[in-house]
């Protein structure tokens, strides 16, 4: 099925249906009912073209890259830096700044450990915000203690969205770096990176964003945004898991000690002194999950073949849908008004607690998450004990939203 053509000639229209049959999952049940997943934001459902490369990486291709002389080591390493060129193709960079790590978890680590080597010191600030996921906030707690730095943080509004104004005021000229998600996992607001990067950029600061809710919905372009270091998680954009990408300006990059000491990732080693590889290599000591760098070219390939642009007007429609039909239940609050959203939506109800609601809607066949989704100051911001959060995919259709507030319904009712 040729569905860019299809997407093409029906005006941005997905034809959803056959792209469900492309997702074996999503044809079982759970608990005998059919499986309406809606937890895309924790991880996404995988293609066949996913599933098939897995099989077919490890029947004809598998062994280790960048070692060996033999066919096999040829054929994995070719295809390993080919995957890094389609990556590096599909956000505008260049694949000497793309670096495979385990997921964008691993990736803000080794920005914070190895950017943080070389530029941070004593009294120095580093700017989040209070939308971030734990995973944006922890290595840079981590670094700050480490080098005796401050973390500020940029306030947000009621609507969850962050003050600008507030963002500003934190440019000092002790700042020496921004980091700040894309897109919140948990509110799905879509930032205003443009302007977050225009800002700290007229200062000389470099930003850093996390891309882990933004990739699988948008179109990324680092050269466009001008970002210094942009980080995604495979298995979130349809691809396995256990595998990350980190761009980094080579600007930067150039200047960074590696993370971890290892095989790869040297030039010469004696027993008196190493010398270290170029980047990206300098960033991948030991084995790297090989298998899964390969096949998530071809996840991106796959929602390429669709069109970004299709996917975010299926899931805008999907996400004000939703919005409507949930705004209608008796004493519900949705958290996450923000004007700019993915198709994400977190809630809560008067009178319940979120997890009684999520363990009612699973034995209904609806998977959701519920609770803090990793952004405990956020949580702690709106005062309430977690949200239940539905965030949906290009493969979720109107119907299942349907199934998912009817199932709502009634677990409110057995909770009230
Ligand atoms: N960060 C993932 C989520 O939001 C796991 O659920």
């Amino acid at each position: 099925m040729d569905i860019t053509a299809k997407s093409k000639t029906l005006n941005l229209k997905l034809d959803v249906e056959a792209i469900r049959k492309d997702f074996p999952i999503l044809q079982t049940t759970v608990w005998g009912k059919p499986l309406v997943y809606f937890d895309n934001a924790a991880t996404s459902q995988k293609p066949f073209v996913v599933l098939n490369a897995i099989e077919e990486y490890y029947k004809e291709t598998n062994s280790n890259v960048h070692r060996g002389i033999h066919y096999l080591s040829n054929k994995a390493t070719d295809q390993f830096e080919q995957s890094r060129k389609i990556i590096a193709a599909h956000l505008n960079a260049s694949p000497e700044e793309i670096i495979y790590t385990r997921g964008t978890t691993e990736a803000i680590n080794l920005v914070a450990f190895s950017f943080g080597e070389a530029f941070i010191k004593e009294g120095d600030e580093i700017i989040v915000s209070q939308m971030e996921h734990h995973s944006n906030i922890v290595p840079w707690q981590m670094l700050c203690e480490r080098k005796k730095a401050v973390l500020k943080v940029i306030p947000i509004t009621e609507e969850g969205e962050l003050k600008l104004d507030g963002f500003k005021k934190l440019l000092s000229p002790k700042a020496k770096l921004v980091a700040v998600t894309h897109v919140s996992n948990t509110l799905g607001t879509i930032n205003p990176v443009e302007e977050i990067i225009e800002a700290a950029h007229a200062k000389n600061i470099p930003v850093l964003l996390d891309g882990a809710q933004a990739a699988p919905h948008m179109k990324i372009d680092v050269k466009k945004l001008d970002v210094d270091f942009y980080c995604f998680s495979g298995h979130k954009t349809f691809g396995p898991t256990g595998i990350g990408i980190l761009y980094g300006k080579a600007k930067w990059l150039n200047e960074m000690p590696p993370y971890q000491g290892g095989g790869e990732m040297i030039r010469k080693v004696t027993l008196d002194k190493t010398t270290y590889n170029e980047p990206p290599l300098r960033f991948e000591a030991g084995t790297p999950n090989i298998e899964a760098s390969i096949v998530l070219a071809k996840a991106i390939n796959y929602i390429n073949q669709i069109g970004l642009d299709a996917i975010a007007k299926h899931e805008h429609e999907l996400l004000l849908y939703a919005t409507d039909k949930l705004q209608k239940i008796n004493g519900l609050k949705i958290i996450g008004t923000a004007k700019h959203k993915t198709s994400v939506v977190s809630f809560v109800v008067e009178g319940t607690h979120p997890s009684d609601i999520g363990m009612l809607l699973d034995k209904q066949g609806i998977a959701v998450r519920t609770g803090h989704h990793c952004t405990q100051p956020l949580i702690d911001f709106y005062k309430i004990p977690g949200t239940v959060r539905a965030s949906l995919a290009f493969y979720n259709t109107f119907e299942e939203i349907n199934i998912f507030v009817k199932a709502l319904n009634k677990a409110i009712d057995m909770l009230k």
